[in-house]
């Protein structure tokens, strides 16, 4: 079997297993995987023996094989086991297919700071409403696993003051609360973080009035991806996880169906409703919209293109400041090129906090909601695009594929530079062997 190392509390723990388990209902998934819960022990005896890193989630395949990143488990997993793909052909529905990569590209690298910032904001001291409590026990559950419920909840309080210094953060930020400065979410901007947040879950809810998945009636790479915000950080957060219910149900269900467990209501992909024949039998029909399909001729839904317009009107100007930051760092004398980058998504990577974090030069300017502010580059976000250009490379060598690509990025501000990833990656190109990022 294969081996997934989580937490049920991570965010690309819920994206990998929700895959996973898309892929073993399905019957793809050869042997099927066990969910392992990633303790103390395992992250330090195991996983960074094996990749080098303790971050999670990791898959182990059945010959031994480890893989870490959650694109990448999905990757070797696709390639591995073919049937029911999560990316729609490059060449046939090239805009489905790059829709799907920009959603996920989005959903890791842009969402992870509002809902980063819902855990953290709301388990700070003398929050109303608070999940502080919440939060405790489910870091306590791996932790501590095993002890009973308040030694469990007590490890992990002690460990919020001990690596974060939950009680005095607003003056000392520190662990996870400094991580979120690192990203550009201070005290100053982080209501801007939370309205764009609010925002996209209102594109959302609309969209998922719909459909019941992000390019029709069957998952893919974006719902799988988009499920690392919305699962772990504002479906189970206790207050995130409120607002969530009672504001957007549709994305709500969506939760549900994607992740594919507790969710008879929502009708997970595979789940057949019954009508009763004319004898009183049941007669069984898909559950799903679009009738259990990602749309004909390669269609976005009309309701999912003002997402991919917050992609490219939100995202994209901050990659290309953090590109040209990039670029100039690894150009300049204090790197030599080839040597390692920065690695992690959540803060400034330890050995790089004074150039990832004030103003040092893996820092850049960026604006939210009209207020301008300071963030981190994240070179993994240069990996990322790396992957996509290449993913897009079959799209670009089509003429009828590129001609199709042509009359829809145009419609998007920034979307013809997706012709050109070679020129925009130019000069910041960046390699991952295991855990590790290095430029090119
Ligand atoms: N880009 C990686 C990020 C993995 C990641 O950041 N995992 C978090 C938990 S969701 C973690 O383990 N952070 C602790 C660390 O990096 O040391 C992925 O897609 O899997």
């Amino acid at each position: 079997m294969y081996r997934l190392y989580s937490w049920e509390h991570s965010y690309f723990s819920g994206k990998v297993r929700a895959y996973l388990r898309f892929k073993q209902r399905m019957g793809a998934l050869g042997p099927g995987f066990e969910d392992i819960l990633a303790t103390p022990d395992l992250l330090a005896g195991l996983l960074a023996r094996k990749s080098g890193s303790g971050a999670v989630p990791q898959l182990e395949a059945p010959d031994g094989t480890w893989v870490q990143d959650s694109s990448e488990i999905l990757d070797a997993c696709e390639a591995a086991h073919p049937d029911w793909p999560i990316v729609p052909d490059a060449v046939s529905r090239p805009r489905q297919h790059l829709a799907a990569y920009l959603i996920e590209l989005l959903a890791d690298e842009w969402l992870v700071v509002p809902a980063f910032w819902q855990r953290w904001f709301f388990s700070e001291n003398g929050r109303e409403p608070s999940h502080r409590a919440f939060n405790e026990q489910q870091w306590g559950a791996f932790l501590a696993a095993g002890q009973d419920g308040h030694a469990r909840r007590a490890a992990g309080a002690g460990f919020f003051e001990a690596a974060f210094g939950i009680s005095d953060t607003r003056r000392h930020p520190k662990g996870v609360y400094a991580g979120l400065v690192h990203l550009g979410c201070d005290a100053r901007t982080e209501r801007a973080w939370q309205a764009s947040q609010h925002r996209l879950l209102g594109l959302l809810e609309a969209h998922f009035a719909r459909h019941d998945f992000v390019l029709g009636g069957r998952p893919s790479l974006a719902d799988f991806g988009l499920l690392g915000p919305l699962y772990a950080h504002l479906y189970r957060d206790a207050v995130a996880g409120f607002a969530l219910r009672t504001h957007f149900p549709l994305v709500t269900e969506w939760v549900e169906r994607t992740n594919g467990e507790g969710a008879l209501n929502a009708r997970t992909f595979g789940q057949k409703l019954y009508s009763l024949g004319a004898d009183g039998e049941l007669v069984a029909r898909p559950a799903s919209s679009d009738g259990a399909e990602w749309l004909a001729d390669d269609a976005i839904a009309p309701t999912l293109e003002p997402i991919l317009a917050t992609f490219f009107g939100e995202m994209w100007p901050v990659l290309v400041r953090a590109r040209d930051a990039l670029r100039e760092f690894v150009a300049g004398p204090d790197h030599a090129r080839g040597g390692e980058l920065p690695g992690k998504t959540f803060f400034a990577t330890p050995g790089f906090e004074a150039l990832q974090t004030g103003d040092g030069a893996l820092t850049h300017a960026f604006e939210i909601g009209g207020i301008a502010a300071r963030r981190m580059v994240v070179p993994y976000q240069f990996w990322m695009l790396g992957r996509i250009e290449r993913a897009l490379a079959p799209s670009l060598a089509d003429p009828a594929a590129r001609r199709s690509l042509g009359a829809w990025l145009g419609g998007f501000q920034g979307g013809e530079a997706l012709f050109d990833l070679d020129g925009f990656l130019e000069g910041c190109r960046v390699r991952k062997e295991e855990a590790r990022l290095w430029s090119e």
